[in-house]
């Protein structure tokens, strides 16, 4: 499909041949505004024409920028004209913005002095994929994780109230991540301090795949916010249009503190929450959203306003398929077509969900559950062959745990499948609700280590820290997809809590068993043994490198090194490690997770405990305690010593260096 056609047919055109710009000059065929918006606050100056066609030469750039860097082009090309609309009301120096999630934010970057290297999107390097305070002035507050823009916002409001000033504070917050609780919590505080506060909710009846709950069943029922703005028109049309009285029964209608909107349409929640309700607004349309902003900013108490949105907006491969273009990877502009991986092996992502449905479909206990990631976590199709024991519970991670919790009471074996740095939120709920009462859930924690470009929010570098000293948790790394599958059987097969983290991304090409067999809980594998007095014990998807490191060293110089898959974090492989400290003078420990509190410290407490280190040489490699920032996840393991390259020139280090 040529560009243009991908192009939806609403996209706001380009100003054809002799269109006039501003005052009747002919625009030059090149004349880019964009390039021309050295500050935020240039774009309240621009005409409407001007501003549509912004717009347009915005989403231009999101595509072929993201075609080549990856990124979530389908919410941003969905705010493009509410981006345009707040930085053209609201005076970016003063007034505060925060973006919710921040996936969407991309508009915003190119209008707040980032243009200019928004080619770097998400590299290395690079600008962020999200808000980042340290990055832009313009970037109000760092975000990633969905559902923190209410509360945030509302403490600036308070911090403002404090200082005795008056700017606007803003939330700008999506349909999908008003299911978290932690944004209800905000809304209840906002409502009752009546202060001037603006929530914009942006409604695209998408979280990434369709919205859940009866919150988005409210919203998008029959009585949908489209049809009340439909009917709503035709209302005002029809009073408006009645001789001599319209005006005025007109005007009596939209003063009327229980007009239908009220009762008919969300607002009800929202004023519920005492929150002036405005909406449904049409948030493609730049005049009509300026005129309800302006309207917001009037009003000195919370307000919410209600923008309809289309996920994907003016790119027709993104509209069509709103899902894939939430976050995709790179792809053609021309077609929207993905690039395909060359690799025949299966990601880790791709081998749990197969051995889930295996597993489900021989014993009926098994139920799943995501916090709004099916796509992501693997569970589509556990979903449409078991649509009864597939629960999606929204952006809800801490209710996902607690809700497991109680499956598991009541005889059912709950599978939680969700991103190492998501698991984050529900920390306490697995300590009280799961791990305290000895329940048997299994946390499936995926993208477990470094993500790559989604950046320091997104790296899953904290779960063996943050669960290890859990009591009754078993924690599971495989080194490889197959021992993915039969890490899940031993986790049926076990009557507790128990955890596997797994890396994103593609397994080193495993053959899958038939039917895979539980593991002895606590036992390690040795993989290699060797005699030159080096070992390293390595967890999870550093197993690979390590074996690979250890292979080419004895080719290239015949010494042999014993390599040690340590599988479980917890309880520890004790045998086999008393195995090690006994007989290698040179201990390499190898994790793709936080050094403080994670595996390589379990291995160093026991150690310590059993007596076992004397005086040997220990090195540890893994995650240092700072954030990591985004790049693609090669660039990364190469830049923290933990690639295969990496890892092997430690290992002769070690081998080489007298002791
Ligand atoms: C705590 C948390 N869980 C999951 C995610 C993954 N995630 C990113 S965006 C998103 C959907 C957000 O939906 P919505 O707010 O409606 O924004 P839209 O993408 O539709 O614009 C999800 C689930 C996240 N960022 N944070």
């Amino acid at each position: 499909m040529p560009l243009a056609s991908a192009f939806a047919q609403e996209s706001a055109p380009l100003p054809g041949p002799g269109l006039d710009i501003q005052n009747g000059a002919p625009p030059q065929p090149d004349a880019s505004i964009l390039a021309g918006i050295i500050h935020p606050s240039q774009v309240a100056g621009l005409s409407s024409l001007e501003l549509e066609q912004l717009a347009a030469e915005i989403r231009r750039v999101l595509i072929s920028t993201i075609s080549h860097t990856g990124g979530h082009l389908a919410p941003s090309l969905g705010v493009v004209e509410l981006t345009l609309a707040m930085l053209a009301t609201f005076n970016p120096e003063r007034d505060k913005v925060v973006w919710d999630v921040g996936h969407q934010a991309y508009a915003y970057k190119l209008l707040t002095g980032r243009a200019h290297k928004f080619h770097t999107l998400r590299q290395a390097g690079g600008i962020s994929g999200f808000p980042n305070r340290a990055e832009s002035r313009f970037d109000h507050f760092g975000v990633g994780h969905s559902s923190t823009s209410v509360s945030a916002a509302l403490g600036m409001a308070k911090a403002r109230d404090l200082a005795g000033e008056d700017h606007h504070v803003l939330s700008v917050i999506g349909d999908g991540s008003l299911t978290a609780g932690l944004a209800y919590e905000g809304l209840n505080q906002a409502g009752a301090t009546a202060r001037r506060f603006i929530v914009i909710l942006n409604d695209n009846e998408m979280s990434i795949s369709k919205n859940v709950g009866a919150l988005s069943l409210f919203m998008s029922r029959n009585l949908s916010a489209r049809w009340v703005r439909r009917i709503k028109r035709e209302v005002e049309t029809f009073l408006t249009g009645i001789p001599g009285i319209g005006g005025d029964l007109m005007e009596i209608a939209r003063r009327s503190k229980h007009s239908f909107k009220n009762f008919f349409t969300p607002g009800i929640l929202f004023e519920a929450l005492r929150f002036n309700y405005i909406g449904a607004v049409d948030g493609h349309n730049i005049e009509e959203l300026r005129e309800t902003l302006a309207l917001a900013a009037a009003l000195d108490r919370p307000v919410l306003v209600h923008v309809l949105t289309r996920k994907g907006k003016g790119y027709a491969p993104a509209e069509a398929n709103p899902v894939l273009f939430h976050g995709v990877g790179i792809f053609d502009p021309e077609s929207g077509e993905p690039a395909r991986s060359a690799s025949g092996t299966i990601s880790y992502t791709e081998a749990f969900s197969r051995a889930i449905c295996a597993l489900a479909e021989q014993d009926e206990r098994i139920v799943t559950i995501t916090a709004a990631m099916p796509e992501g976590v693997g569970l589509t199709e556990f979903a449409e062959r078991f649509p009864n024991r597939f629960v999606d519970v929204g952006i809800c991670e801490q209710h996902a745990v607690t809700f497991a919790a109680g499956l598991a009471t009541q005889g059912i074996r709950p599978f939680v499948a969700v991103y190492s740095t998501f698991l984050q939120r529900a920390y306490d709920q697995i300590v009280h609700d799961v791990c305290l009462q000895n329940l048997p859930v299994t946390f499936c924690i995926d993208r477990a280590g470094i993500v790559g470009e989604d950046g320091a929010t997104h790296q899953g570098a904290f779960d063996l820290a943050f669960l290890r000293h859990i009591p009754n948790l078993v924690l599971f790394a495989p080194r490889d997809e197959a021992e993915l599958q039969r890490g899940l059987a031993t986790a049926l097969a076990h009557n507790g809590p128990f955890a596997l983290r797994y890396p994103r991304g593609l397994g080193p090409g495993a053959p899958l068993p038939d039917a895979p067999q539980a593991l002895p809980i606590g036992k390690g594998e040795f993989l290699c043994k060797g005699k030159s007095g080096l070992a390293v014990i390595a967890v999870g998807n550093r197993v690979a490198p390590a074996v690979h490191a250890a292979g080419q060293i004895l080719e290239q110089s015949g010494k042999s090194v014993t390599v040690l898959d340590a599988r479980w974090i917890k309880p520890l492989p004790e045998e086999e490690l008393r195995t090690v400290f006994a007989s290698h003078h040179s201990i390499l420990i190898l994790e793709e997770a936080a050094l403080a509190g994670g595996f390589s410290s379990a291995v160093l407490e026991f150690c310590s405990d059993a007596g076992l280190l004397g005086t040997r040489r220990v090195r540890r490699l893994g995650l240092p305690d700072a954030f990591i920032e985004h790049g693609t996840a090669a660039v990364l393991r190469k830049a923290l010593g933990l690639d295969r390259e990496s890892i092997r020139k430690e290992m002769e280090n070690m081998l080489d260096s007298a002791f």
